[in-house]
C-alpha cells in the first residue's frame, strides 16, 4: 500500500511525457492516489486521454487557466466524480516568446508581463480558490512549480522570473488562507529539464550544462526526482509543511 493510497489529486499540466506533471502523474500513481488530468485545447485530449489510462485513470477536463470560466466548468466537473480532493498540482507555465529571450528590457512589454503572470502565477491561487469545496475539511493540500529565475538573475529567464516571484509569495499567502481550514499549499523548486516548456528558453541547453558541472551532486534532476518529492509533499508524510519552497535540483541553489 502506498503513502498516497485513498487520496485523490487533480494534476494539471500534463503535456507529454517529458512534462515534470507527468513524473507527478506517475509517482502519485505508484503510491496508490487516484489521479484526474486537465488539458489545454480538443487537440490534447486524446493525448491527455492515453496518458490518464496509462495512469489508472478516467477522468480527464479541458482546463485553460486563462479563462475563470474553464476553471469553474472544470471543477464542476470533477464534483460530479469525486465528492472531495486531497490534491492539487498546478504545473503550468507559459510567457510570450519575447519575454524570455535575450535582454530582459528588450523583451519586456506590458502584453508579455500580463500573460505571464497570468498563466503562471495567477492561476494558482485561483485554482485552490475554485478548488476550496472540494479542498475543506480533509487534510488536503496544494502544490505548484517554480524555478531559481524566481530569486536569482538567470539568463533568458527574464519576465518569467518576475512571474515565478510572485508564484511563490502566493505560496505563502495561500498557506495562511487555508492553514486554518487544515490545507496546506507548498512548491518545488525544480532544476532544469528538458520539456517542452524549456525548449522554449533560449539556451537552455547551455544551463543543462551548467547546473550538471557545478551542482554538488553533479548531475541535471528528472521528473521522477521532482515527481517522488511531490508524491511525498502531497501525502501525510509532509502535514507539518506549508507555505514552503522546497528545491528539487541537485543541490544547485546552494552553490550559485
Ligand atoms: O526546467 C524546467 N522544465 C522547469 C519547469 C524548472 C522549474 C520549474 N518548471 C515549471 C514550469 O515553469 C511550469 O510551471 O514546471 C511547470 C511545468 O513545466 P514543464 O513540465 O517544464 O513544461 P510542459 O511539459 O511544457 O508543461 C507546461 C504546460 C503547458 O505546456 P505548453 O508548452 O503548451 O505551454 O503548462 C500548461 C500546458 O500544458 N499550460 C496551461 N495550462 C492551462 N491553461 C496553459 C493554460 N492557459 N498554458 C500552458
Amino acid at each position: 500500500m502506498g503513502f498516497l493510497s485513498g487520496k485523490r489529486i487533480l494534476i494539471t499540466g500534463v503535456l507529454s511525457n517529458r512534462s515534470i506533471a507527468f513524473g507527478i502523474a506517475q509517482a502519485c500513481h505508484r503510491q496508490g492516489a487516484e489521479l484526474a488530468l486537465t488539458y489545454v485545447g480538443e487537440r490534447f485530449k486524446e493525448r491527455v486521454t492515453e496518458f490518464a489510462a496509462e495512469l489508472g485513470s478516467n477522468i480527464v477536463l479541458p482546463c485553460d487557466v486563462s479563462e475563470d470560466a474553464q476553471i469553474d466548468a472544470a471543477m464542476e466537473e470533477l464534483k460530479t466524480h469525486w465528492d472531495g480532493l486531497d490534491g492539487l498540482v498546478h504545473s503550468i507555465g507559459f510567457a510570450p516568446r519575447e519575454a524570455i529571450a535575450g535582454d530582459f528590457l528588450d523583451g519586456l512589454s506590458r502584453e508579455g508581463f500580463r500573460i505571464a503572470h497570468d498563466i503562471s502565477a495567477y492561476s494558482f491561487p485561483a485554482l485552490a480558490k475554485a478548488a476550496l469545496p472540494l479542498l475543506k475539511d480533509r487534510k488536503s493540500s496544494v502544490l505548484t512549480l517554480t524555478y531559481l529565475g524566481a530569486e536569482k538573475v538567470v539568463p533568458n529567464y527574464n519576465t518569467m522570473g518576475l512571474a515565478k516571484a510572485s508564484l511563490e509569495a502566493s505560496v505563502r499567502y495561500l498557506a495562511n488562507a487555508l492553514g486554518p481550514m487544515g490545507i496546506r499549499a507548498n512548491a518545488i523548486s525544480a532544476g532544469p529539464i528538458k520539456t517542452l516548456a524549456a525548449s522554449g528558453i533560449k539556451d537552455f541547453g547551455s544551463i543543462l550544462k551548467f547546473v550538471e558541472a557545478h551542482a554538488p551532486l553533479r548531475r541535471n534532476v528528472t521528473i521522477e526526482d521532482v515527481g517522488n518529492v511531490a508524491a511525498f509533499m502531497l501525502s501525510d508524510l509532509a502535514a507539518g509543511v506549508t507555505g514552503e519552497i522546497t528545491h528539487v535540483d541537485a543541490g544547485f541553489s546552494t552553490v550559485v
